[in-house]
């Protein structure tokens, strides 16, 4: 599209919207200031740095074998920085514990230190990125029955706990240095394949693994912890020890920031309807935003009814500055830098959506009992000019507007990636 073409376009829908009383201009600075989370492991399908054959473990899977996924840090890092560059804004990085920098020789996860992130940090401040953080409690031997925190085994519980405080550490060290909040979540896969008759112990011994973990203090200036509910993984169907209640109740009882994920509900169940419940008993909320198609199948976010109703929740519950957004799928079957274009440019496009929703016009027919007039305004918003105002702030950034970013990640491809 032409410069001028845009420029036009958005002229006339900044028209449209001023008639609704919508100003545009400040919608556009606020979506500027909405930081997404990317998170590394879309890059190689979540096997990390440990060793050379490590395999994904924890109840979740990536499925396809796309060519070019990264097989170092560096890769992984070109590949956010390329997908990254066609995204307008400044944003985040979101780092599991597995990826860490172990060219000085190999720390398991109950020894690992801020020293083995030191590069992630140094590329970060270098790029004016934030860092987002992740213990991996998966992928491991001690993990290999299905159980970390909340293991009968006490000795396997000490390993996790200490593998989750040095992970808060870590966090805490990104923070610090990249001058920035790091969040840091704590997910665990713990759960069993049949029936338990012993659903209250294990949630008795995650209680107790999260009360030591949290022994430890941190400086919230630099991180902030979070905690992340799960509904059932594979191998894990019948019980799943960290529940959405459980997390609910710890968090709130501890003021820990509960983290909700897409995926990690039934599957008619949405977690936009959520926000604005846990925000009246947490400061903050963490999104891990994905889209589950039929299970937690980890999708690529795209614009779809929910996006667009987590967005508005975030709009309409005045949580700009409260609800942290991070992605959180995996899909191994297409390009991995497009996955991650196409996912953050569809919670943009949501995130722009809310941002001009004609609110005020909108409440004011609800508070009158207006509700034809409220649901008349809210099917016309749907197809109001927003995809002009989204185009014009890509084209302000210096990012290429459009589906002209196909070819340009088609010519990486050529390029970089089915080189690997
Ligand atoms: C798993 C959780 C968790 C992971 C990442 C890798 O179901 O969603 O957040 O996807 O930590
Ligand atoms: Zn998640």
């Amino acid at each position: 599209m032409k410069e001028q073409q845009i420029q036009q376009s958005f002229e006339i829908a900044k028209a449209r919207y001023a008639e609704l009383g919508v100003d545009v201009e400040k919608a556009i600075s606020e979506l500027d200031k909405l930081p997404i989370s990317l998170h590394c492991w879309q890059t190689d399908d979540v096997t990390g740095f440990e060793k050379a054959d490590a395999t994904l473990t924890g109840g979740i899977q990536t499925t396809g074998n796309y060519p070019g996924k990264a097989r170092n840090i560096k890769e992984v890092m070109a590949d956010l920085e390329k997908a990254l560059s066609l995204i307008p804004g400044n944003h985040r990085v979101n780092v599991h514990a597995i990826y860490g920098d172990f060219s000085g020789g190999f720390a398991d996860r109950d020894q690992i230190e801020p020293k083995h992130f030191q590069t992630w940090i140094d590329w970060a401040k270098k790029n004016n990125y934030g860092l987002d953080f992740n213990c991996s409690c998966f992928s491991h031997d001690k993990s290999a029955d299905g159980l970390t925190l909340s293991h009968p085994d006490p000795a396997i519980r000490e390993f996790w706990i200490e593998h989750v405080i040095r992970s808060r550490k870590i966090a805490e060290e990104m923070g610090r240095q990249l001058g920035s909040k790091c969040m840091h979540n704590i997910w665990i896969p713990d759960g069993s394949k049949d029936v338990t008759v012993n659903r209250l112990q294990y949630r008795q011994n995650l209680k107790d693994s999260l009360d030591k973990i949290f022994e430890y203090k941190t400086n919230d200036v630099y991180m902030k912890d979070c905690i992340e509910s799960k509904l059932f993984g594979i191998g894990a169907e019948s019980y799943t020890v960290g529940s959405h209640e459980f997390y609910m109740g710890y968090g709130v009882r501890n003021n820990i920031i509960v983290t909700l994920d897409g995926g990690h509900f039934h599957p008619t169940e949405i977690i936009s309807d959520k926000i604005s419940s846990l925000l009246l008993f947490l400061p903050e909320v963490m999104l891990h935003v994905t889209r589950g198609v039929r299970w937690d199948s980890d999708h690529v976010v795209n614009l779809n009814e929910e996006i667009v109703a987590i967005a508005q929740e975030i709009v309409r519950a005045n949580a700009v500055d409260k609800v942290h957004i991070g992605l959180d799928y995996f899909d191994a079957s297409i390009n991995r830098i497009g996955a991650y274009v196409v996912g953050v440019r569809a919670t943009q496009k949501a995130l722009t959506q809310a941002l001009l929703e004609p609110l005020a016009k909108l409440r004011e027919f609800e508070a009158n009992g207006q509700n034809f007039e409220r649901m008349a305004l809210l099917e016309e918003a749907k197809s109001l000019p927003w995809n002009a105002v989204y185009d014009y702030y890509c084209m302000k950034k210096g990012v290429i507007v459009g589906q002209d970013y196909i070819v340009n990640i088609q010519q990486y491809e050529t390029d970089v990636t089915l080189k690997r």
